[in-house]
């Protein structure tokens, strides 16, 4: 099943994707919410879990937000209408929302943020705003009214009061009653305001992107890791100079011939990228180790289930170079030999290997490493088994 109507992949990726937005009605036909209204409250009382509730008109003034977890009494003390609950990360609980997400694989995987769930009573809503993340907005069960707006900016306006951005202005461009199944796709920068006619639920599929400011450190470090006494600003092609105190365009295009040379290797930029999208989200909520018997193979090891799954909270990745291979698990650079290809792109590729695929594509001593690592930091696990994720 694919969720994008009548559009074929290639055309979403051509047409709309990072581009304009898309309304695609029955995406996802019967769709059943995966949690109650009731169940989802539940999680925004857990303390690890990234929940809360915004309300239009709240003890703070309008936009008020506040941060789980919450309380039974949180929740007998909201007004009847105007309020909603979002959950963030629900597919780092849920298995079945992992499972979901699956379906956005037209994607890369490692764009993937999360499903956030967003419950809201009859006129909830987190007002007009916008996000620097594309996102599926798929109606899960009851009605909500999807206005979206114009494309913004760093100059946009805000509101001064709530501690939530909310436009200033909004210029309406359309707007769209979506049904349970019905899904609307929003790229980054479009103002959007989302209203609950009724209770509803909203399933939020996120991408990041990452910011300049995020990758920067970790180019800057990559290039003082490499850096060479000889790489220096170089002016060959200097010319006679009547004004010897100028600085002049040619000097900054000498710099930048000296930058681009510094950052021109794929392979490090792809570790860059397959480390920091592979991150933890909640590096404190990481699972302990466990101890493997020494004296027990991987391939032993991966006989007690038919069947290995993902860790819901890892993010998996790969590169593939002309004499080794990279696999990027939790913000780490794995390098094994390239004959290890077909195991980091069976990992990356996919969120439920099959037992005896896995023991086949083992091929020497470091990718039994990798896969006894991924076993003991809990990152693959026997959905049979109770102490499971
Ligand atoms: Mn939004």
């Amino acid at each position: 099943m694919h969720l994008l109507g009548d559009l074929t992949v290639e055309e979403f990726l051509r047409d709309y994707w990072h581009k304009k937005p898309l309304l695609i009605r029955n995406a996802w036909p019967g769709f059943e919410p995966l949690l109650s209204a009731q169940e989802l409250a539940g999680l925004s009382l857990e303390e690890e879990i990234e929940s809360r509730i915004v309300e239009e008109q709240g003890k703070d003034g309008p936009w008020s937000i506040r941060k789980g977890p919450f309380s039974e009494d949180d929740y007998q003390a909201l007004p009847e209408s105007h309020w909603t609950l979002l959950v963030q990360a629900v597919d780092h609980w849920i298995p079945e929302a992992a499972a979901l997400l699956e379906h956005f694989r037209f994607i890369p995987g490692w764009r993937i943020d999360d499903l956030m769930i967003s419950y809201a009573v009859d006129g909830g809503s987190v007002g007009p705003h916008y996000d620097q993340y594309d996102v599926f907005l798929l109606q899960a069960e009851g009605q909500r009214e999807w206005r979206i707006g114009q494309m913004c900016g760093e100059d946009t306006p805000f509101l001064k009061g709530p501690k939530i951005r909310i436009l200033e202005n909004f210029e309406e461009s359309g707007r769209w009653v979506l049904n349970p199944g019905d899904m609307l796709y929003l790229p980054p920068a479009l103002a959007h305001y989302g209203i609950a006619q009724g209770e509803c639920q909203t399933y939020s599929i996120g991408f990041r992107a990452p910011a300049l400011a995020e990758l920067a450190p970790m180019v800057l470090d990559d290039v003082m890791d490499h850096a060479c006494d000889d790489q220096r600003y170089a002016d060959p092609d200097l010319a006679p100079q009547t004004t010897p105190g100028l600085i002049d365009h040619a000097a900054a295009n000498r710099l930048r011939a000296l930058l681009m040379s510094a950052i021109s290797d794929d392979a490090r930029l792809q570790s860059i990228l397959g480390r920091l999208m592979t991150e933890a989200k909640y590096p404190e909520h990481l699972p302990d180790s466990i101890d493997l018997p020494d004296d027990t193979s991987v391939t032993t090891l991966l006989s007690q289930a038919a069947v290995w799954q993902k860790a819901e909270f890892a993010r998996f990745a790969y590169s593939e170079h002309p004499d080794h291979c990279c696999f990027y698990a939790l913000g780490e650079c794995h390098r094994l030999p390239p004959e290890n290809l077909p195991l980091v792109a069976e990992l990356a590729n996919n969120s439920q290997y099959d037992s005896k695929t896995l023991k086949a594509l083992i091929a020497g001593s470091d990718a039994a490493q990798l896969v006894r690592s991924l076993m003991s930091r809990q990152m693959l696990y026997n959905p049979e088994a109770d102490y499971g994720n």
